[in-house]
């Protein structure tokens, strides 16, 4: 940590204690997830449930139980002079409640929002006290920047090591096998040229994004290749994983770059959102990965873990400055895909598959809790006939025809399944259309365990 970041922290959180001791508390929630997890949609129905919770709908019932009921009034905090772009909880539910209705896009940049929650506060002879209000800071971001994180701990050699060596492993070997072709090819003295730089660049980054959609992989860096962001493709990107037999130019050059890449992700996305937060919530999409094969699984564990290693924050300056979360949850996402049953299942899933990443979290003295969670319910639970036997089953109507639609999702497994599991073929899980819901958000949205998750990372600050 640099002796900037250091005050700031200690500045922080000086700030932090002096709030809380006038009833003004601020908590940064960390929404941490890989690409598709389900973190912008998450959000969108955090905020429209809370709004709607602010004026008297019981949309969150547990979070305002947890609240002794004395939620009073829940607004989006007024833009300051903020330079980072905010994020659009009207433009999201709009096109959720359009006719016909619409998912998020990728996110393809980083925003923030808070929303202020005022609490009723009594002394114990029931007279008022000035309302408390809790502030939390929320950020949205593309999932595969998230992965940017662990390559802060690697220099470039290190990473080019361990890079290539996965490429030629396994299912990424295949969609790999052009850009390994090229770079075994390169002379070791090859020289700095700009036109094999951004050919290695071009190759590789087409890898990571067959990797990504078609396999269903996300342990896959830099993030910025998959998702370039506002600034578009500069040529800070045009570099790629090389062997430590590459002597030449294009090696030195290839390292600046990868220098260059991370100082600019740190200083404009990493550490102004990740040096620092209160709680963490990890969205994981757990059906997603179990549909996508046993590599794509595994994985995406993989790729939990190796953040977790460095966000859980377990070092000792980190926890002096309050830095360290203090109640990590991990939930699997989507989960009106399986019938109510299955969700407890999917709870206990999601508990192995981030099994590394809760070490971490638990090891840095936070306090750790596994949830199911549907942040858009778009089904019902229903039962249907499979080879003559009653299986519970879930109904929704889909995406890509507004036809209504039983689906039965398979048994799921409560903790990584066995090899036979995958030899039996993989079931593809159909995109439901999200329920038709209010423009305005006068009554939220219908979710699952949405509240449940809340009341347990915020409803002791409430
Ligand atoms: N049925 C159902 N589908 C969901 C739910 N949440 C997310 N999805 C699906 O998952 C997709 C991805 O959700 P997003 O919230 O956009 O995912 P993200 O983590 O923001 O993804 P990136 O922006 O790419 O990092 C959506 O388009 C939906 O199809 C949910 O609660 N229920
Ligand atoms: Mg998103």
């Amino acid at each position: 940590m640099d002796p900037f970041s250091l005050l700031r922290g200690v500045l922080d959180t000086a700030e932090d204690a002096a709030r809380a001791l006038v009833g003004r508390e601020r908590i940064r929630l960390a929404v941490t997830g890989l690409s598709r997890a389900g973190k912008t949609v998450f959000l969108t129905s955090l905020v429209a449930n809370l709004l709607a919770a602010g004026r008297g709908a019981r949309t969150l019932p547990l979070l305002s139980d947890a609240a002794g009921g004395r939620i009073r009034r829940v607004f989006v905090v007024p833009a300051g002079t903020e330079t980072v772009p905010r994020f659009d909880p009207d433009a999201h539910l709009g096109a959720l409640a359009a006719e016909p209705p619409r998912w998020p896009e990728r996110t393809e940049d980083f925003s923030t929002l808070s929303i202020a929650i005022d609490v009723e506060r009594r002394t114990s002879l029931g007279g008022l006290l000035p309302e408390r209000r809790l502030t939390l800071d929320l950020i949205d971001y593309p999932g595969e920047w998230l992965l940017d994180l662990p390559m802060l701990r690697q220099d470039y050699a290190a990473w080019s090591e361990e890079t290539l060596a996965r490429l030629k492993r396994g299912i990424r070997a295949g969609p790999a096998a052009e850009f390994l072709r090229f770079v075994e090819a390169l002379p070791s003295e090859a020289a700095a040229e700009d036109a094999l730089a951004r050919r290695g660049y071009t190759l590789y980054r087409d890898a990571l994004r067959a990797c990504r959609d078609t396999h269903g992989l996300r342990l896959l860096q830099p993030g910025r290749f998959l998702n370039p962001g506002p600034r578009g493709e500069a040529p800070l990107l045009w570099f790629f994983p090389l062997p430590a037999t590459a002597r030449g130019g294009l090696a030195a050059l290839c390292a600046r770059r990868h220098a260059a890449y991370l100082d600019d992700q740190r200083s404009t996305f990493l550490d102004p959102f990740f040096s620092r937060f209160q709680r963490q919530v990890v969205l994981v999409d757990v059906l997603g990965a179990l549909h996508a094969g046993e590599e794509a699984f595994h994985d995406t564990g993989d790729a939990l873990s190796a953040i977790a290693s460095v966000v859980s924050g377990a070092g000792w300056l980190e926890r002096m400055l309050g830095a360290a979360p203090t109640r990590v949850a991990f939930a699997a996402t989507k989960a009106d895909h399986v019938p109510s049953r299955a969700r407890d299942a999917l709870a206990a899933l999601v508990e192995h598959i981030a099994l590394g990443a809760r070490g971490r979290a638990a090891q840095s003295g936070a306090a750790v809790s596994c949830h199911a969670v549907a942040a858009i319910r778009c089904t019902e639970d229903t039962v249907t006939r499979l080879e003559g036997h009653s299986v519970a089953a879930v109904r929704g109507v889909l995406l890509q025809d507004g036809r209504g639609a039983t689906i039965y999702p398979g048994e799921v497994p409560m903790k990584p399944p066995e090899p036979a599991f995958w030899d039996a073929g993989l079931f593809t899980m159909p995109e439901f259309r999200p329920p038709r819901l209010d423009p305005a958000g006068s009554s939220g949205m219908p979710h699952l365990g949405l509240d449940a998750l809340l009341a347990w990372l915020i409803g002791d600050a409430l």
